[in-house]
C-alpha cells in the first residue's frame, strides 16, 4: 500500500480530552513519520470491543472498552522505516510509571488504563487495524 512500513495509531480519549493531541501530532512529525491518513471519531462500545477483541478474555477488557468509547479518538496511519517498532519505542511502556523518560506515555499518560496512545504491535496487525478505521477509497492515491 505504501513505500515504507506503516503502523496504526490512536490518540486515546484521555489524550484528546486533556488537549495533548497537537503536541502528540508534532512529536509524530519530529520522529520522521508521514501521516498518511487521519480522522477524529468516537467509537461505539461495540466498535471498541471489536478493535480490542484480542483482549476479550483479559480482566481489564470491559474497563478498556468503555474507556475507549468514552470520547473521541484520533486515529492515523503513520509511515516510516520500521514504523511499528519505532512508534512503540516513542510511546513507551503500557504503564506510564514504567515508561522511559520523554516517551509519549511518560509525558502525557495518567495510568496503565488511560495511557494516551495506541500503537499496533505487529506489521500484520497494523494492516488489520488500518482497515478497521480507513476504507480503500480513503487510502487511494496516497
Ligand atoms: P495498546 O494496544 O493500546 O497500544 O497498548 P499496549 O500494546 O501497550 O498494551 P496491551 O497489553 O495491548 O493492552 C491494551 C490496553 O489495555 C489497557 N490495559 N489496562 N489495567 C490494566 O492492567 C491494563 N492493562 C492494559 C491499556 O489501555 C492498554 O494500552
Ligand atoms: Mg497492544
Amino acid at each position: 500500500m505504501f513505500e515504507k512500513e506503516f503502523t496504526l495509531i490512536m490518540i486515546k480519549p484521555d489524550g484528546v480530552r486533556s488537549g495533548d493531541s497537537g503536541k502528540i501530532l508534532a512529536r509524530i512529525e519530529q520522529e520522521g513519520f508521514k501521516i498518511r491518513a487521519m480522522k477524529r471519531v468516537r467509537l461505539s462500545l461495540e466498535q471498541a470491543q471489536q478493535f480490542y477483541s484480542v483482549h476479550a478474555a483479559r480482566p481489564f477488557y470491559g474497563e478498556l472498552c468503555s474507556f475507549m468509547a468514552s470520547g473521541p479518538v484520533v486515529a492515523a496511519i503513520l509511515e516510516r522505516d520500521n514504523a511499528v517498532q519505532h512508534w512503540r519505542d516513542v510511546i513507551g511502556a503500557t504503564d506510564p510509571a514504567e515508561a522511559a523518560p520523554n516517551t509519549i506515555r511518560k509525558l502525557y499518560a495518567k495510568s496503565k488504563g488511560e495511557n494516551a496512545v495506541h500503537g499496533s504491535d505487529s506489521v500484520e496487525n497494523a494492516k488489520i487495524e488500518a482497515a478497521f478505521f480507513f476504507s480503500g477509497l480513503e487510502l487511494a492515491g496516497q
